[in-house]
């Protein structure tokens, strides 16, 4: 691995978020493009961090860190991700579903997403089905796209998909499903309209589903 990747691979681990964003800036600087630098840099960081966590090696505080040096390296990285200029194409919800904290890969479909010309209203985190339906009524999206990182909180994907229908806010409105234990089986199984296992094939699902 490149010694700039490397570096913020390293840093991202250790959880060192001050060098994680010079490490950021200085590869962006030297011309590394932002997309190697999110795979390579810091997702492969992350996925690192899991199996540490998976091995007991890691514990709870240490994923914490780690995941707030990833978050600033993510926002140091946005303004390369997002291309200025371009005219909103659609509306999008996104949230991660009810009992969840994880946001990064929800946030990082969001600033995909915005990158692509889409305005994204994000819920945050551990959204219940009823903020899901309210926004719905408030907002009049394309789309809704839910996130989910837990087997346990894979379920709440389900049961905000049977209430949304109930309370009539799928009528004009497609869903979308990601977090990495969803599968595209799943997403079938609870009537989801797409899955996506990462945040440009996210991209790419929204426009299919809205523009096609
Ligand atoms: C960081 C992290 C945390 C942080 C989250 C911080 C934050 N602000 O987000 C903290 C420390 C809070 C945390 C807590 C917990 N975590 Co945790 N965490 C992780 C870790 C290491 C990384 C997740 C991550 O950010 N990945 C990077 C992003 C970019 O990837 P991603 O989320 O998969 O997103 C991509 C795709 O999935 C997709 N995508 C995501 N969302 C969406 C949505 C749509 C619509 C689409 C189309 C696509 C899409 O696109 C994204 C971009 O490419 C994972 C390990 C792993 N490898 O996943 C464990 C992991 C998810 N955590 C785990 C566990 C067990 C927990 C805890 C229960 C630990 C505990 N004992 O307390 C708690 C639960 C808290 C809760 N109620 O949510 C387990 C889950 C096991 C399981 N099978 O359910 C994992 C897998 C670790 C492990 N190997 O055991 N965690």
């Amino acid at each position: 691995m490149d010694i700039m990747l490397q570096t913020i691979f390293d840093n991202v681990i250790e959880g060192n978020k001050n060098e994680v964003e010079t490490a950021v800036r200085d590869a962006l600087a030297a011309g590394v493009p932002p997309e190697t630098l999110l795979n390579t840099g810091l997702i492969s960081a992350m996925e690192e961090v899991g199996k540490r966590f998976e091995m007991g090696e890691f514990y709870v505080p240490e994923m914490l860190i780690a995941a707030r040096a990833m978050q600033s390296g993510l926002s140091c990285l946005k303004p390369s991700l997002i291309k200025s200029g371009i005219q909103a194409k659609g509306k999008v919800i996104m949230g991660t579903v009810q009992g969840d904290l994880h946001e990064i890969g929800k946030n990082l479909v969001a600033t995909m997403l915005e990158g692509a010309g889409f305005e994204v209203i994000d819920l945050g985190t551990d959204v219940p089905a009823e903020k899901f339906i309210a926004a719905v009524k408030e907002s009049q999206p394309n789309l809704i796209g839910m996130s989910a990182l837990l087997t346990t909180t894979m379920q709440n994907m389900s049961k905000t998909i049977q209430a949304l229908k109930e309370a009539g806010a799928l009528d004009k409105v497609k869903v979308i499903v990601g977090g990495a234990p969803v599968t595209e089986k799943f997403a079938q199984e609870i009537g989801a309209d797409g899955y996506a296992s990462d945040a440009s094939r996210a991209v790419a699902l929204a426009k299919r589903l809205i523009f096609e």
